[in-house]
C-alpha cells in the first residue's frame, strides 16, 4: 500500500518543511487536508484543500482531523521564542492535535526536534531513550510533545511517531549540520513511511541523514522501514571549519539554541 486509505491531515502546511511534504505527498497521490495560520503559498495540488485556522482553536482542528488516519503535526513556532509565544501554538496546540487524534483514532506524526535534548555535548553520542536536555522554550514544549504522545498512547491506544529532527534545511551551511542535516527527500520519505507502516506504537526516530559525524545512535527506524539516502559528508570539505567562535554553541548539541539567553 502506497496510499492511506483514509485522508492525511497536515499542520504547518505553509511552513518551509509543510511545503515539501505538501508537494511530495501529493505527487504520491495521497489526500491531503492542509492548514496553517498562514495562507498556503504555493498552488494547492490535485487531492489536497487548505483550510486557515489556528493552533490554538481546538474545535478547528477537531472539525479538520474528521475522518483522517494520520495527523502530521508541523505546525506551531518553529523557533526559540519567549515562553508566552511558545505556549499557545506548541502547547495547547499539542493538546488539540492529540485530543483530534484520540477521537479519530488516528496516527500522530510528531515535528520533534534536536531541541528537546539540545544540551548534550556535542561529544556524547545518544540514543532514543537518552535524557530530555531541552535547550529553551521551544525545545521544552517539544519535549512535552512527545510526553503527551506517551500518555495519549499509554491512556488511550494513540500511536506516535516523534521525528526528533535536527536541520532539514536544503543544504547544510555550518560545521553543526555535518552532524544533523536531515536533507528534504530524506525528511519526506521519513514521514511517508511513519505514516504507511503496519504498526508505530509510541516510536522515536532521528531525523537526520546518513552524516558520518552524527550525534545519534539507536532509534525505532527498523520499525517503520526507513533509512536515510543521503548524508552531509559530501559538503564536509566546504564547511568542516565553519564554526560560529561562540563556545557555548559550539559546546551543545543544540548549536545556536543553547546559547540564546544563556547566563550560567
Ligand atoms: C529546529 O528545530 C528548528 O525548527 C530549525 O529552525 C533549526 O534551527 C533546527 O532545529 C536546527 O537545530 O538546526
Amino acid at each position: 500500500m502506497t496510499v492511506p486509505a483514509k485522508p492525511v491531515l497536515l499542520t504547518g502546511a505553509s511552513g518551509a518543511l509543510g511545503r515539501q511534504l505538501t508537494r511530495f505527498l501529493a505527487e504520491a497521490g495521497w489526500t491531503l487536508r492542509l492548514t496553517d495560520i498562514a495562507p498556503f503559498p504555493d498552488p494547492v495540488p490535485k487531492g489536497a484543500t487548505f483550510t486557515k485556522a489556528d493552533l490554538n482553536d481546538g474545535v478547528a482542528i477537531l472539525r479538520l482531523a474528521e475522518g483522517c488516519g494520520a495527523i502530521l503535526h508541523f505546525g506551531g513556532v518553529s523557533v526559540e521564542r519567549p515562553f508566552e509565544e511558545v505556549l499557545g501554538p506548541n502547547i495547547r496546540g499539542l493538546y488539540h492535535v492529540y485530543e483530534a487524534a484520540r477521537r479519530e483514532g488516528a496516527r500522530v506524526v510528531f515535528a520533534s526536534s534536536n531541541h528537546t535534548i539540545g544540551f548534550h555535548e556535542r561529544s556524547e553520542r545518544l540514543d532514543h531513550d537518552c535524557d530530555f536536555r531541552p535547550d529553551g522554550y521551544y525545545g521544552l514544549a517539544k519535549a512535552y510533545g512527545e510526553l503527551m504522545g506517551r500518555l495519549y498512547w499509554d491512556k488511550h491506544g494513540v500511536e506516535s511517531v516523534f521525528l526528533r529532527i535536527g536541520s532539514s534545511v536544503p543544504e547544510p551551511v555550518n560545521n553543526r549540520m555535518l552532524s544533523t542535516w536531515l536533507s528534504y527527500s530524506d525528511l519526506c520519505r521519513l514521514v511517508e513511511r511513519s505514516v504507511l507502516a503496519e504498526r508505530v506504537g509510541c516510536a522515536v526516530i532521528w531525523g537526520a541523514s546518513n552524516n558520518s559525524r552524527t550525534f545519534w545512535r539507536k532509534d525505532a527506524r527498523a520499525r517503520i522501514g526507513w533509512a536515510p539516502l543521503d548524508s552531509a559528508d559530501t559538503f564536509a570539505g566546504q564547511l568542516a571549519g565553519k564554526v560560529s567562535g561562540d563556545p557555548v554553541e559550539e559546546r551543545y548539541q543544540g548549536g545556536p539554541f543553547c546559547a540564546i539567553e544563556y547566563s550560567r
